[in-house]
């Protein structure tokens, strides 16, 4: 039986791939794992339902047998280490994979997320043109130890692994601000991996849900 993750059911970003069942939707597709999708509104996040599969009340969450996960990080990772392709079968090798995934989410999201949040919330402050620029160089002093780590490498460590799609899932949400682009070796590293027919397969498959293509739940 297929694992069944959960979705917006009118995403925000009006499906250009943020919202961040996109990630979990990439890492099925790489593995090659299909999976069913359960859309979800707002409301119906908030309800005891959907509550007793996320304490939080978000998406996405997984369902696989009488396995129920929440937080993206920890999908991927489950699905990362039963299926083959994103996780080196060296187990040092695999240990530093998983070291950039915790990286991607624990020390390259947070500011990113920052910002974003300031953009989506304080715009109309009157401190907002001060705390934005702070913001964005903290940003910078992340994306900039990236940078000189990625050098000309195509991925992190080696090859495609967990640790680069989450890496790139974050700084996707960079999209727009211009950030990205001072650092053209992460910018071409992001396009690389957007490029993986995995990632198109994901990315198609969200936007399908705004497009309407995919049916709303039932009641
Ligand atoms: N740490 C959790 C994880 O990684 O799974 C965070 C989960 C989370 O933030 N889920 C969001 C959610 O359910 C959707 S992804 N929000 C509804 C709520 O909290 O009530 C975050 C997101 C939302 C929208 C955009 N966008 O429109 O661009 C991008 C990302």
């Amino acid at each position: 039986m297929n694992p069944t993750i959960t979705a917006f059911q009118r995403s925000p970003d009006r499906g250009r791939g943020l919202a961040r069942d996109m990630r979990v939707r990439w890492t099925l597709e790489e593995v090659g794992q299909p999976y069913d999708v359960r859309l979800v509104s707002f409301p119906a996040m908030k309800k005891p339902a959907h509550r007793a599969l996320h304490p939080f009340g978000q998406i996405p969450t997984y369902e696989e047998g009488d396995l129920v996960l929440f937080e993206s990080g920890a999908i991927v990772f489950h699905v990362a280490e039963r299926r083959p392709g994103l996780l080196p079968d060296d187990a040092i090798a695999r240990a530093r994979a998983v070291a950039w995934m915790f990286a991607a989410l624990n020390t390259i999201e947070p500011p990113i997320l920052e910002r974003a949040m300031s953009v989506l919330i304080e715009g109309k402050e009157p401190w907002y043109a001060q705390r934005l620029p702070v913001l964005e160089n903290r940003i910078r002093v992340r994306l900039g130890d990236l940078s000189a780590r990625l050098g000309d490498a195509d991925w992190l460590d080696g090859a495609f692994s967990a640790g680069d799609l989450l890496m790139v899932s974050v700084l996707q949400r960079l999209g727009g601000s211009g950030l990205l682009e001072e650092y053209p070796n992460l910018a071409a590293y992001v396009t690389r991996a957007a490029a993986r027919p995995a990632f198109e397969r994901a990315f198609a498959a969200q936007l399908a849900v705004f497009n309407g293509q995919q049916p709303a739940p039932a009641g």
